[in-house]
């Protein structure tokens, strides 16, 4: 319901308005993690499911970090701002790397949390409960301050509607992110007869270009670039601007790596993707465009020639977030990243060009991607036969069973690179922040928000651990949210060993081929877990069963709208 006019609306208490509000404003879901700071909350969602007000619709999420998550993967697919509302400092703590992983991943948000009464005795809501000393703290919005966009008490209910426009303008903010609001019992237990509630006037900032001198100022470098490279991440945030991508790689005429991307920003079967890693073309590359990524390359491995240009584009060309971050600037461009590729891809093609030295290049482009599509095609097949299954066939197999209707959720579970991902908003892996264990409530999120979809998560068995999978299982059944969840079970933290292998390869471990605290055996039958909560599992061990078992796993989602898990016995990768 979004207001043209002012409304006045009857509550009883600031609770109650604190719901219309949020009513007003198009918030659909209420993702929360209640306690003792909830009455008011509790009791005004009761009246609206009393008198048929459906919306926010409260969803009971068991645990915090699956909350944000699921709050995650609903903006992720949607762009909409979401809900989230959790129990004082202790559930703020819990679901702290969740909100974290948005944060990075600039994931709109409003992540609340109630703040113990503040009043030992008076009010209505004062402290009635030892618990309410003892969760006091100096600075809850410090807790999460570097990780959120703004923070704030509700002081007062005549202050509701400037305080949650405030959020709500704050979250969609450039860039994007949760912002945490801090709500006292007291406050929400507040009496109150009315609300009056006016149009939304926060609108989202109108998309920034860049001028037109600086676009013919990059076009003029980008024409004189011999051996140009594209390098690019989060871009596929805004899937609109997927197709902006491609005309300017095509216009260019470059190749695109996208490292650690977490959306599909350049589809991987055009004919000029070459990867997902930029280490084999950044020494040899004079034109560098780094379009939205956090880590275009890993200095260690290699950097740029001296005399190579960098070009940067992306909302936040400086990545302000983050501490240090000295990839070079030769020409920063902020603003809306597709219109500056919009504008950039006619300019290229406004003007004339050698287009016999631009084709030959094209033609380079297209025979090393046929290579590379060509090697793990071949990669894949070899592994075919492995026991126990390699990644790599596991990947293609889910490649195999996916449709144009499925969404992959990649928690530290599939290779990307083994998909063919041609349509932007098909594809979501993991935040910059590296939280693991979002993913089945990122999945869960998505299926909320479209229940057309088809959703397939996956993980790997420390990762499914990380994601609390019984409160995962919990709201899938109890919300009608069946997905698949593929475990990639290789007993072992096997991140935390190799890194221990790279960092020290003649070391203790290394030598001894012990690895402490990275051991997960002995393994326990995943699969079992989701059938406490009426889902199917299985187990697949035999790599020649992998399809057949994707298949009926995806076939008890869809026609018994049940919830799956298939642990599936892999090797390290
Ligand atoms: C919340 C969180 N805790 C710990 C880590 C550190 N970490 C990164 S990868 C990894 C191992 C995950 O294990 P698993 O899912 O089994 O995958 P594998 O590394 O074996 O492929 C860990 C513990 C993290 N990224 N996030």
């Amino acid at each position: 319901m979004e207001t043209t006019q002012p409304i006045t609306v009857e509550v009883e208490t600031v609770g109650q308005a604190y719901l219309e509000l949020l009513r007003a404003r198009g918030i659909k879901y209420f993702f929360g993690n209640s306690g003792t700071d909830f009455g008011p909350i509790i009791d005004g969602l009761a009246r609206f499911a009393a008198e048929n007000r459906t919306h926010p619709m409260p969803i009971t999420v068991p645990h915090e970090f699956v909350a944000v998550s699921m709050a995650q993967g609903y903006a992720m697919i949607t762009g909409e701002p979401q809900v989230v509302m959790v129990h004082v400092i202790v559930g703020t703590g819990n679901a702290s790397a969740a909100v974290m992983n948005a944060s990075r991943l600039n994931v709109p948000m409003i992540f609340s949390a109630g703040r113990t009464p503040l009043t030992e005795e008076g009010l209505r809501g004062s402290r009635s409960n030892f618990i309410h000393w003892g969760q006091e703290s100096f600075d809850q919005g410090g807790l999460l301050r570097e990780f959120t966009r703004w923070d704030y008490e509700l002081r007062n209910g005549d202050q509701l509607e400037a305080v949650v426009d405030r959020a709500l303008e704050m979250a969609l903010g450039n860039p994007q992110g949760p912002v945490y609001l801090t709500l006292p019992r007291e406050v929400l237990a507040q009496k109150m007869d009315s609300i009056t509630i006016h149009p939304f006037r926060k609108n989202k900032e109108e998309a920034l270009q860049p001028s037109a001198e600086t676009i013919k100022r990059t076009a003029d470098v980008l024409r004189g670039a011999v051996n140009p490279l594209i390098i690019t991440g989060r871009l596929g945030s805004d899937p609109t601007a997927v197709s902006a991508m491609v005309s300017f790689a095509e216009a260019l005429a470059a190749p695109v790596v996208a490292p650690a991307s977490p959306f599909v920003s350049f589809p991987n079967t055009h004919d000029f993707h070459l990867g997902v890693s930029s280490a084999p073309f950044i020494k040899d590359a004079d034109v560098i465009v780094v379009v939205e990524s956090d880590v275009p390359w890993y200095p260690v491995q290699g950097k740029p020639g001296e005399n190579a240009k960098v070009i940067q584009i992306a909302r936040d060309p400086n990545y302000g977030a983050i501490p240090i971050r000295n990839f070079p600037k030769d020409i920063s461009i902020g603003g809306d990243p597709k219109l500056a590729l919009e504008l950039l891809a006619q300019e290229l093609k406004s003007q004339k060009r050698n287009e016999k030295s631009l084709i030959e290049r094209a033609e380079r482009i297209r025979s090393q991607h046929k290579k590379y599509r060509e090697r793990l095609k071949q990669r894949a097949g070899q592994a075919s036969g492995e026991r126990p299954i390699d990644t790599a066939w596991l990947s293609a197999c889910v490649d195999q069973v996916r449709d144009k209707d499925t969404l992959i959720v990649n928690d530290h579970g599939v290779s990307q690179e083994y998909l063919s991902l041609s349509e932007p908003a098909t594809y979501f892996g993991g935040s910059p922040a590296g939280g693991l264990g979002w993913g089945i409530g990122g999945g869960l999120g998505m299926k909320l928000a479209r229940p057309e979809k088809t959703v397939i998560a996956s993980c790997g068995d420390g990762t499914y651990m990380f994601n609390n999978p019984t409160a995962c299982h919990f709201v899938s059944q109890a919300y009608d949210l069946p997905m698949l969840t593929i475990v990639c079970n290789n007993a072992v933290w096997h991140s935390s060993k190799a890194a221990t292998q790279q960092v020290l390869p003649d070391g203790w471990a290394a030598s001894t081929g012990k690895f402490p605290l990275c051991e997960l055996s002995p393994s326990p039958r995943y699969e079992m877990v989701v059938a406490a909560h009426g889902g199917y599992g299985e187990m697949v061990d035999d790599p020649q069963q992998l399809l057949p078992a994707l298949k009926r796993a995806l076939k008890v989602v869809k026609e018994e709208r049940r919830q799956a898990v298939l642990n599936v016995i892999c090797g390290t990768h």
